[in-house]
């Protein structure tokens, strides 16, 4: 109300007429408005990507409307809100998936084809916001889409890269990485406030001083960047509440470098001033390991202490009792990267707000939630002390107390074990002494979460065994999920249309254990017929697609078997690639009689591999030379076909994931924390082979294992497998394929040695040898499955039919009730 007269409020509500209004006339007059005000071209001539840019705009600004009323209604209701902090989201398109939620696709692309252009054409012209390497990036989206349908008070805080993750090149079969400035064409979902942002401060030294007669540590910082606020409004389906994503971006702070500026050196002075946005410019493109980069550490500090700063202006708007803070307040850490917030929170509770150690560690142990997305120790990040202790000082300080009252209060629980205080420690003793994150957010959160079942079990047993020894209450599972508006609706529309047929409602999309009256159909030749057909029209887009890409051209008629996700040794394309040249050898080797029988496959691979990951290079290549060898032997013809598809991200997955038959997710068993791929082939009604990792467990407790392709060791054959693993022989098969690499029956004998090094010799750590067996054998049920079309019809429906466990919604739904404590506001109608 400041600033405003009644009057001046009276008139305003005079001049409003509504909400923008979602008719294919209102939307055409808004979309020309905008191809004139906002794109400032002519009406009368205007391309697909200023038309993509007009629509954009004019559902945005249904989107503002929105979120303004949510916004409004969650300040007038005040309820406990989540706070949802994560260093990566890979959002994907917007415009694709807003118009879906605002339920207006079929408004828009009538509106369109009456101005001459096609909704499907515009929405091709958006890139991919690609602020995230892999599944926790995508699943935070996920996430996202399902906290604004469920209504819950929630808003998401991350990092406004400038550069997303590169884009993958592939030059003679070898990745080359370029970088992804996807602003360059301007963000037309994201809405700058440049009157929201927070000063945030770095290096320095800690003082002691006395103020008011008490002792305090005063922190003097040497660096000071402003933290600027982009929102990006996320709306529900099926409701008007539209959340919040506000990513940070990082500008030069006002003040004044005043020695520079005295000496003269105006120019230095203001390049140096510049380099404050270096630390929203890049997203680190390696999800293994962030260890020891200063910058990877000011890019935690930087968004976490905007967003507490941001989250504490919220709260004292409303309120003026710390101790009320956790009931208002939930803070999500996604991974360990936000971590440092916990200390952050204490320091400003303990430093700014004045509070008592004693309160301000209750608040902090009240507010924070911690899930983990891994099972590998060297993901789980380490800070190293001397770097901690320069960028961060006062922080440093506060960690030991942390760490000293955590140790005291451990010693009194366990005696004076002193290996285990030290595995403990939230620091690690040694030549380096280094932070231990996990350890830190462990500490200070009321919850712990892994991301399947089976990632839980590892974590309590392995991973984390001494911390769930200690305090088994704290210890969650929830299983990840992913949203069916991206996966099934967006991406997949002619599926989408056929369940809501089939099912009489198209309540599933916010209901979607509503698929499971699917399987009541799933032998109706009707159906299956239609289901083909589907199948049919999807596999002849991704077909399309290749051809584009590649230059190969597939069969319809083939399977269409897919691996796509980030390339490492532990997913192990290495193993789908090794079954695909025995597969080729054994073609080659067939009598003519055989050959008819054999069932046509085209092999698609598509994935990333971390830019200094060598080995995840070499099997980008080894993809690229066995295809070349293949694809090019007319005397397999279309009974093989091996595709390497390039830059995958989240559209390409949108594409490829509904025209896929099989897909394939074969990590080493205990390797894969959840793994969500599996869930959004699954919706699609794609058949797994799979071994029993992750999520993967409990998608045949939902579907039954008759009804996929299950391989390999189980998790707790794994280890002992490990430790026999020097003395025994790998089967004959697949040695014989890998001495075709290494002796170069695909060319670059000497580049691939260091790969058929890692699967040879005793040194099989990620076990290939030993479940190419009965990978074999899982690859041949499908082919025989397949033969039987009807038999694979209905696996295909049944698919479908029990995805609902793993829809976002579900995991939404059991982190609101069960950690973070918080409930639906829904905005009125
Ligand atoms: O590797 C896990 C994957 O298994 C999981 O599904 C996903 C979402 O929880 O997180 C992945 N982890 C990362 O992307 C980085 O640790």
């Amino acid at each position: 109300k400041a600033g405003f007269s009644g009057a001046k409020t009276e008139r305003m509500f005079e001049l409003m007429d509504g909400f923008l209004k979602n008719d294919p006339v209102s939307l055409q007059k808004d979309i020309l408005h905008h191809v004139e005000y906002t794109v400032a071209r002519s009406r009368f001539s205007f391309d697909d990507f200023e038309a993509y840019q007009a629509l954009s705009h004019s559902v945005r600004d249904r989107l503002i409307e929105r979120w303004h009323d949510t916004q409004q209604h969650f300040k007038k209701k005040d309820p406990k809100r989540l706070y949802f902090l994560s260093l990566e989201f890979l959002m994907g398109r917007s415009l694709s998936n807003s118009v879906i939620n605002l339920g207006i696709k079929d408004q828009c692309a009538e509106a369109l084809s009456q101005l001459g252009f096609e909704y499907e054409v515009l929405a091709e012209q958006e890139g991919d916001a690609a602020l995230g390497n892999g599944g926790l990036a995508r699943l935070s989206a996920c996430q996202m889409d399902s906290l604004a349908t469920l209504d819950f008070p929630a808003w998401g805080y991350g990092l406004r890269y400038q550069y997303g993750l590169f884009r993958q090149i592939i030059i003679d079969g070898f990745q080359h990485e370029q970088p992804d400035y996807w602003l360059n064409f301007g963000n037309p979902w994201e809405i700058e406030r440049v009157h929201v942002s927070y000063p945030v401060k770095f290096y320095g030294s800690v003082k002691e001083e006395v103020v008011n007669g008490k002792k305090c540590k005063v922190w003097i910082p040497g660096e000071t960047v402003e933290a600027v606020a982009y929102d990006n409004p996320i709306p529900g389906y099926g409701t008007r509440n539209t959340i919040n994503l506000r990513l940070w971006a990082a500008k030069p702070s006002e003040g004044l470098d005043i020695e520079s500026y005295n000496t003269g050196d105006y120019i230095n002075a203001i390049v140096n001033r510049q380099k404050a946005e270096i630390i929203s410019n890049v997203l680190y493109p390696d999800d293994r390991s962030y260890q020891g980069k200063e910058l990877r550490l000011k890019q935690q500090y930087f968004f976490v202490s905007a967003s507490l700063q941001d989250i504490i202006r919220r709260f004292k708007d409303m309120h003026n009792n710390f101790d009320e803070f956790p009931d208002k307040v939930a803070l999500q850490l996604n991974d360990t990267h936000p971590s440092i917030s916990v200390v952050e929170l204490m320091r400003v509770l303990l430093d700014e707000e004045d509070l008592s150690w004693k309160r301000a560690w209750n608040i902090v142990c009240k507010v924070f939630t911690f899930t983990t997305h891994t099972v590998l120790p060297e993901a789980l990040e380490k800070v190293p002390m001397d770097l901690f202790e320069t960028v961060l000082p006062r922080h440093l300080q506060i960690i030991y107390d942390i760490n000293f009252a955590f140790m005291e209060e451990l010693k009194n629980k366990i005696g004076k074990d002193y290996v285990r205080l030290s595995r403990m420690s939230i620091i690690e003793e040694g030549a380096v002494k280094n932070i231990r994150m996990a350890n830190l957010s462990i500490v200070c959160s009321h919850t712990v979460n892994g991301v399947s079942k089976a990632h839980s079990e590892l974590l309590k047993t392995r991973v984390f065994m001494d911390f769930y020894e200690l305090w088994p209450e704290k210890f969650q599972y929830k299983t990840n999920g992913v949203t069916q508006r991206r996966w099934i609706v967006v991406s997949n529309p002619s599926l989408c249309s056929l369940i809501s047929k089939w099912l009489g409602t198209e309540s599933w999309i916010h209901d979607v254990d509503l698929l499971t009256h699917l399987k009541n159909h799933a032998s109706i030749p009707e159906l299956q017929h239609e289901w083909k057909m589907v199948k049919k029209i999807n596999k002849m887009r991704l077909a399309e697609y290749i051809e584009t890409m590649s230059g190969v051209k597939v069969s319809l008629d083939a399977m269409f078997d897919v691996q796509i996700k980030r390339i490492h040794e532990y997913k192990r394309q290495f193993l789908n690639i090794l079954g695909v040249i025995h597969r080729y050898d054994c073609i080659k080797n067939m009598e003519e009689s055989d050959r008819r029988k054999v069932v046509p496959r085209v092999c698609i691979i598509g994935g990333k591999a971390p830019p200094g990951y060598e080995i995840a290079k070499k099997i980008i290549k080894l993809c690229h030379a066995v295809a070349e060898t293949i694809n090019n032997d007319t005397d397999i013809g279309d009974l093989l076909k091996l595709v390497f598809i390039p830059d995958y991200n989240v559209s390409v997955a949108e594409l490829v994931i509904p025209g896929s038959d099989l897909s394939q997710h074969i990590s080493t068993a205990g390797h894969e924390a959840s793994g969500t791929g599996s869930m959004k082939f699954l919706m699609n009604g794609c058949l797994l082979l799979a071994t029993a990792d992750g999520s993967t467990n409990e998608i045949i407790e939902e579907i039954g294992a008759e009804n996929m392709f299950i391989f390999g060791a189980k998790i707790n054959e794994v280890p002992k497998l490990r430790e026999k693993e020097s003395t025994i022989k790998a089967p004959l098969q697949f040695r014989r394929v890998v001495r075709m690499v290494r002796d170069g029956y695909f060319g670059f004998k000497d580049y691939f040695k260091s790969l058929c090094d890692t699967v040879e010799n005793g040194k099989d750590f990620y076990l290939l040898g030993s479940d190419f067996t009965s990978y074999l054998e899982a690859q041949a049920a499908a082919d025989r499955a397949y033969v039987d079309k009807e038999k694979w019809c209905k696996m295909s429906i049944l698919s479908t039919a029990g995805s609902g466990r793993f829809s976002s919604d579900r995991t939404i739904e059991d982190y609101a009730e069960k950690t973070w404590g918080i409930k639906p506001c829904k905005l009125p109608l």
